[in-house]
């Protein structure tokens, strides 16, 4: 990412309080910095739909109705940024990606998915890191909805990874064979980004 990302938001103090909380070169702080690759796309909410798609039986589009009649679950999660900014315990509300997976029917080549963005933006997740309670749809945090600079109306949260695979304004997951690079990925960064072992670059995979 662009070193001035780093400077719009970042206060950071060296982290010594939670030692065994915050990955290795990470900062924290209390601020929640805005970090877009370009501008907020708008949204108009009644043409709003996320789709699952790629290797499954048939895909599925859920409109912003439908969306919202799923069960929602509270998240209370970290965020890790690649910028070297980390906030502990944001509390969100969104609907589990096993919710979604559970609408199709995956086939077995499955293993990775690309999540698209309304505004063009994609990142690539192994199938397994968005599984079993690891990653969600978010639609509120700290009791509120998200805000479109944040990613509102609804944004992937994958928290055990670096935040650029959080992507805001999904549209959806396509599910694939092969791991194919997104946004970032094919700029240099990390197909898998762990923050505990430090994958930054696509070098540190
Ligand atoms: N659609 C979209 N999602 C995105 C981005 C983006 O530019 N576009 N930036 C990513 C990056 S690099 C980060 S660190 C987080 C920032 O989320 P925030 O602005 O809510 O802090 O969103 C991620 N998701
Ligand atoms: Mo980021």
């Amino acid at each position: 990412m662009p070193s001035s990302f780093y400077n719009k938001g970042f206060r950071g103090k060296p982290n010594t309080s939670s030692p065994d909380r915050v990955p290795p070169g990470q900062y924290l702080t209390q601020g929640f910095p805005v970090l877009s690759a370009g501008p907020t796309p708008r949204i108009h909410l009644p043409a709003w739909n996320f789709t699952i798609e790629g290797l499954v039986a048939s895909p599925v589009q859920l409109n912003w109705e439908a969306f919202n009649a799923l069960p929602v679950e509270s998240y209370t999660r970290d965020i890790h940024c690649v910028t070297k900014w980390s906030k502990l315990d944001a509390h969100w509300e969104g609907v589990s990606i096993d919710t979604l997976l559970g609408k199709v029917s995956l086939l077995p080549e499955a293993r990775y998915v690309m999540a698209y963005c309304y505004g063009g933006y994609t990142t690539n997740i192994p199938l397994a890191d968005v599984q079993n309670g690891k990653a969600f749809i978010g639609l509120r945090i700290e009791g509120q909805p998200l805000t479109p600079e944040h990613g509102g109306p609804a944004r992937l949260v994958v928290p055990h990874l670096y935040f650029w695979k959080s992507a805001k304004w999904i549209k959806g997951l396509r599910l694939m064979a092969d791991d194919q690079p997104g946004f970032w990925e094919e700029a240099g960064y990390s197909m898998h980004a762990d923050p505990w072992k430090e994958q930054r670059y696509r070098t540190d995979d």
